[in-house]
């Protein structure tokens, strides 16, 4: 049994522990956080009883086997160090950094320390997402040229994350970030992106609107767009939609997680849902289930002498896509070369 400690018990945490409650050979059994009542409550709620106010206190005395970081992004710096200076395997929450070059040293400090680092890039590891790999892997609609990921809503995510109306970058950083790994996910590297942003929502102080066309090297064009400002006749959050063009056929996946693909003059149709028995409450069951699956991938990785699929070094790519769209969408959507930043 591997022995964890989690640090921030806020709004997403709560996930994190459920999926680590249904851990069979790792789970939690150290918890802290800054405020006192998020900490009792949370303790409480999953019934750990170490608890501490001072991340440096907990790693020092509880001497885990790893330590999961589910603190916001100002946080990530101080806390990621901390581990690494410890020598604790390390699980961070996106976004890593809000920087690049803060992002950069951070994995050179655990590269140094031999720290195992991996960011909680949890939408590749949706099972949509990876059922749409799969067609790609066998080739079923052949050599891919075109694609979209699509993530238009219009849920009320400042209920629940009230500091995503307060930063001055907000969908890209947040959530576009995610379709942005996805794009990598599926068809690799990118060198060069173009990007234009809105904000809609007055209240706000960041975009809520992003369209991205990216380049990738294997010679796709994929479309990243998302948007909180869209209210649709039916409310699709937390799904991403994908269209992907063959040169045999096409890959659709649209609401409700209906997959089509149309390759060869046939059609075939699976539904690739999450069990919302198992992983509810709707909707956030779409997201529950990759973060356990994220999980059992670090623990995997730990036990296996493994470089988790988002470690710290791969994450440096999607981070610079983030870059890249901002720099670009100050530039009045000029096409920037991630790879230069
Ligand atoms: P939150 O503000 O609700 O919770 C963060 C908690 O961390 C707070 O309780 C705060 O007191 C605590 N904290 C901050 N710094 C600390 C420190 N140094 N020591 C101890 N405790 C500290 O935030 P959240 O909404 O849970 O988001 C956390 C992270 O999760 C964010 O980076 C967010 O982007 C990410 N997130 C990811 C997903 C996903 O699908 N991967 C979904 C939602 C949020
Ligand atoms: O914080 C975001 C995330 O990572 O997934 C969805 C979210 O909770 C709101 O955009």
């Amino acid at each position: 049994m591997l022995n964890g400690a989690l640090i921030g018990c806020g709004f997403f945490a709560q996930n994190q522990l459920r999926a680590w409650a249904e851990a069979g050979d790792a789970g939690i059994v150290a918890l802290c956080d800054r405020d006192a009542a998020r900490l009792a409550a949370t303790a409480a709620r999953f019934g750990i009883a170490r608890t501490y106010d001072d991340a440096a206190e907990m790693l020092a005395r509880e001497r885990p086997d790893f330590v999961d970081i589910a603190t916001t992004v100002a946080s990530h710096v101080p806390l990621v160090t901390l581990a690494a200076r410890a020598g604790v395997p390390v699980i961070c929450q996106k976004p890593f950094t809000e920087t690049l070059a803060e992002a950069a040293e951070l994995v050179e400090t655990c590269r140094r320390a031999g720290v195992k680092l991996m960011v909680h890039e949890n939408f590749r590891w949706q099972a949509p997402i990876r059922a749409v790999r799969r067609v790609l892997d066998e080739g079923e609609i052949g050599q891919p040229f075109w694609a979209r990921i699509a993530f238009r809503s219009a849920y009320d995510v400042y209920a629940g994350q009230p500091y995503l109306a307060e930063g001055s970058r907000f969908i890209i950083q947040d959530l576009g970030i995610h379709l942005l790994d996805v794009a990598r996910f599926l068809f690799g590297e990118v060198t060069t992106l173009a990007a234009r942003t809105q904000r809609v929502n007055p209240r706000i102080a960041g975009e809520d609107v992003a369209t991205m066309m990216l380049g990738h090297a294997a010679g796709v064009t994929t479309v990243v767009d998302c948007s909180y400002a869209s209210a649709q006749e039916r409310e699709l959050f937390p799904q991403s939609l994908i269209e992907i063009d063959g040169a045999r056929g096409t890959l659709r996946l649209g609401a409700d997680y209906e997959l089509v693909v149309h390759a060869d003059g046939a059609t075939r149709r699976e539904t690739v849902a999450p069990d919302e028995a198992r992983w509810g409450p709707a909707p956030w069951h779409g997201i529950q289930h990759s973060v356990f699956d994220i999980q059992e991938h670090f623990i995997a990785c730990l036990r296996g002498g493994r470089e988790p699929e988002t470690s710290g070094a791969d994450n440096l790519r999607t981070l610079a896509l983030v870059e890249a769209a901002y720099l670009s969408a100050q530039r009045g959507g000029a096409p920037v070369d991630p790879a230069a930043l």
